[in-house]
């Protein structure tokens, strides 16, 4: 083995933490095969042979976005064809009839919407809250949080505070696209800044509310803004931890204003998955996220550090609006059938990670 690399594998079995030059070694570094094997001797010690799933059911209640985002291919224009946002009925309808099929989450992505208000969110979470109390709600990710507060003149404590009292049990990573605030002018300049998606979370785990982060790659980025924003989520979970679960999420394309890039390969999106496991190490979980990745691809992933394949979904829409070729949900079964058939014991989590069954 390379003597460089042989020194990042003694580092990881040891328990040291890798620094900047170690991450910007491990993307330089061709042989993914062994930057993938030292991942998963971490994701081992860390999980042992467990690989989690949940079921749950996406659930978007607005694609009307002020926000427009160069990488996104779901938020419209109020004017725009096929704008949408459910009434408060319409919502609790929709999730309502993914009750019976065994779901214990309902997660919640929707968009930058000025006619939504805070109350409108409150009600939502509580409506489902008092029908179904044993199932957890996963709703609003951080930029939505910032949106809320500004728009209804409330700090980010105070809306919070609301969406927790109403129900609210944890926070998607989304809105974290690359924590760089040039890189964040350039893709995404009206929605909230590094420092405010970091704060929301930071609040949010002071509050006990536990959240997730994602990393969006394969854009406008290089090495170095990856490696970096994955410092800045590793020294927030240092200072206030709370995170569950990292997410990449590699860049689709397909309908958006960056439909001229090329899509990353499996090569890059592979590597990501095993350098944020060796970076990461004080978070617990790292997603394979099959809708993004495709199957083939998350299931191999699982050699690569991944521990996680997330959720059954139902019908997942931000990423098929980008061209994700994917079916828009998966079934249980065919959850367990993928994680057994990688040789690892499938384990139905909960929202927050509590072990549910395992299969
Ligand atoms: O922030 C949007 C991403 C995110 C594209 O917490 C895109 O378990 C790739 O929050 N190509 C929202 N990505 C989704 C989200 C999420 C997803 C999965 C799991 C969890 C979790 C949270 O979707 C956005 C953005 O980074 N996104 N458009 C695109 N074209």
């Amino acid at each position: 083995m390379d003597k460089r690399l042989a020194e990042i594998r003694e580092k990881v079995a040891n328990g040291i933490r890798l620094t900047k030059e170690d991450g910007l070694f491990l993307y330089e570094f061709p042989d993914l095969l062994s930057i993938g094997q030292i991942a998963k001797e971490k994701k081992k010690q860390l999980i042992g042979d467990y690989v989690f799933f949940n079921v749950n059911c996406h659930i978007n209640l607005t694609n009307i976005c002020v926000s427009k985002c160069k990488f996104c291919a779901f938020g419209v224009d109020e004017n725009a064809p096929k704008p949408y946002a459910m009434t408060v009925e319409q919502a609790f309808d929709y999730a309502s009839r993914a009750v019976d099929q065994g779901i214990t989450e309902f997660h919640i992505v929707s968009a930058l919407n000025p006619k939504l208000t805070l109350d409108y969110y409150v009600e939502i979470i509580s409506r489902l809250k008092k029908a179904y109390p044993h199932i957890l709600i996963q709703a609003l990710t951080a930029v939505e949080i910032v949106y809320l507060a500004n728009i209804s003149h409330l700090s980010v404590e105070e809306v919070l505070c609301a969406l927790k009292d109403a129900g609210l049990d944890a926070i998607p990573g989304g809105g974290a696209e690359i924590l760089d605030d040039r890189i964040r002018k350039e893709l995404c300049p009206r929605k909230a800044s590094s420092e405010e998606w970091l704060e929301v979370h930071r609040i949010a785990h002071k509050l006990g509310i536990k959240t997730n982060c994602t990393m969006l790659f394969g854009h406008i980025e290089n090495y170095e803004d990856r490696i970096n924003h994955l410092l800045k989520l590793r020294e927030l979970q240092d200072e206030a931890p709370g995170f569950k679960a990292f997410i990449p999420l590699p860049f689709l394309p397909e309908n958006t204003a960056l439909a001229h890039l090329n899509k990353t390969s499996v090569f890059d999106q592979l590597k990501t998955i095993a350098i944020s496991r060796l970076i990461l190490d004080n978070i617990e979980h790292i997603k394979a996220f099959w809708v993004m990745l495709g199957i083939p691809v998350a299931q191999i992933a699982l050699e690569f550090g991944a521990d996680d394949l997330d959720g059954t979904i139902i019908e997942e829409k931000i990423m098929h609006a980008a061209g994700a070729k994917t079916d828009k949900g998966i079934s249980k079964t065919s959850i367990i059938r993928l994680i057994k058939e990688a040789g690892y014991i499938p384990a139905e989590r909960d929202t927050v990670y509590n072990i549910l069954q395992t299969y």
